[in-house]
């Protein structure tokens, strides 16, 4: 068989193997917090669920395959994932940011964060140069979002990666919206890859989970310390359900890529509509780099409809009847979002604003229905 194996089978067998007591496909739930010892010391290699557990140990390796990394870490939630990672930073270190980013990760960095002495540089990524400008002698981390929530802008990780390799400095980069399917960072030279698995990866919105993959093995100690140390890992039966999940992330993922171009095609036709915010779309600002980066454009978008005020915008989700009104994405199921009163309502309307969050704003996280039926219910709805 051949060494390097392609994604859609590292989906279903990447750094798997069949259970060693009973031969079982699929990693049992080994719900235990702790492990028998002969002696102090004398186990199996593990010791404490905090530290170990053979279900989560199965998804970490699994999400170590699927991003083409050496070393994955699994966390209770995608933002316990994030602050593992500033947890690496030192008071008075500085960090340059994404200025268009899921709003929670906004709120952790600037409301816990800041106060540990960390300062944030919030930029847009389109023009590199604008990273360049931000960095000084205390800079540590790039942290980039792309595509980022809820503006769909693309992130050149490439030209990123060889201005943080210029300065020494850890690159990370949140790939929630694309999942691995469409895009892998650590290929295009990103030290960290940050996932919230709560979405595409686990793809059933049945499980909040978060993930780090790596492959410099000092950096992964350092993580495995802090993740350890800090102790914010996800459960045995949530790791067991983010394993499931995996295993069909390139077909949904391919519907969800379907899907999602025939209703931003819809949209950007649509006489009733504005503007839409989908990185396939030729006249997208970043289609370019999307079409390089990414393997296709995936099932986010985000839309304003003409003359539309905050009410309007809201009419319209709730005249939705097959797109749930939800927080979250990358499920099965087709979710309609406000970002400026939802995902992004942490970040002070000012600053939203500036990067394109409007109370107009609606995302869509479309899902794996049919297409032609998701059209008939935002036909129905915009009017
Ligand atoms: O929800 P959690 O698993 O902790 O992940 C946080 C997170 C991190 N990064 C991105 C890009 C995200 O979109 C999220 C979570 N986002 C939503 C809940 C949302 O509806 O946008």
């Amino acid at each position: 068989m051949k060494n390097k194996l392609r994604f859609n089978t590292i989906t279903i067998h990447g750094g798997q193997s069949h259970d060693p007591a009973y031969g079982a496909v699929m990693p049992p739930i080994y719900q235990t917090s702790t492990y028998a010892q002969t002696t102090p010391g004398g186990h199996k290699g593990f010791e404490y669920s905090r530290t170990h557990n053979p279900t989560r140990q199965a998804l970490e390796k699994s999400l170590a395959s699927i991003e083409n990394g050496k070393h994955g870490l699994a966390f209770g939630s995608g933002l316990a994932a994030i602050d593992a990672v500033l947890k690496l930073l030192e008071p008075g270190d500085e960090v340059i940011s994404t200025n268009d980013l899921y709003g929670g990760s906004y709120r952790l960095f600037t409301k816990i964060f800041e106060g540990f002495g960390i300062k944030f540089h919030f930029v847009g990524m389109s023009d590199v140069n604008e990273i360049t400008n931000a960095i000084n002698k205390k800079t540590k981390l790039i942290w980039v979002e792309t595509p980022t929530n809820p503006m769909m802008n693309v992130v050149d990780i490439k030209a990123v990666s060889v201005i943080a390799k210029k300065h020494q400095l850890l690159l990370a980069v949140d790939n929630t919206f694309a999942s691995p399917h469409l895009q892998q960072p650590l290929n295009f030279g990103a030290d960290i890859v940050m996932h919230s698995a709560t979405k595409y990866i686990g793809g059933h919105s049945d499980v909040v989970l978060g993930a780090l993959i790596v492959n410099d093995d000092n950096l992964a100690e350092r993580l495995f310390f802090i993740q350890n140390a800090s102790g914010a890992v996800c459960g045995p039966m949530d790791s067991f359900l983010t394993l499931r999940g995996i295993k069909t992330l390139h077909v949904r993922m391919q519907r969800h890529c379907e899907n999602g171009k025939i209703i931003a095609e819809y949209l950007n036709k649509h006489p009733k509509i504005e503007k839409v915010y989908w990185p396939g779309l030729e006249e997208h600002p970043n289609h370019a780099i999307a079409k390089t980066q990414m393997r296709d454009f995936g099932g986010m978008l985000s839309f304003i409809p003409k003359g539309a005020d905050f009410d309007a915008a809201i009419k319209i989700i709730e005249n939705l009847k097959l797109f749930t009104l939800a927080e979250s994405l990358g499920g099965v199921e087709s979710l309609a979002g406000h970002p400026a009163s939802m995902t992004h309502a942490s970040i002070p309307k000012k600053e939203r604003e500036k990067s394109g969050v409007v109370d107009s704003l609606i995302r869509l996280s479309v899902g794996i229905e049919d297409g032609q039926d998701l059209i008939e219910d935002l036909e129905q709805a915009i009017g």
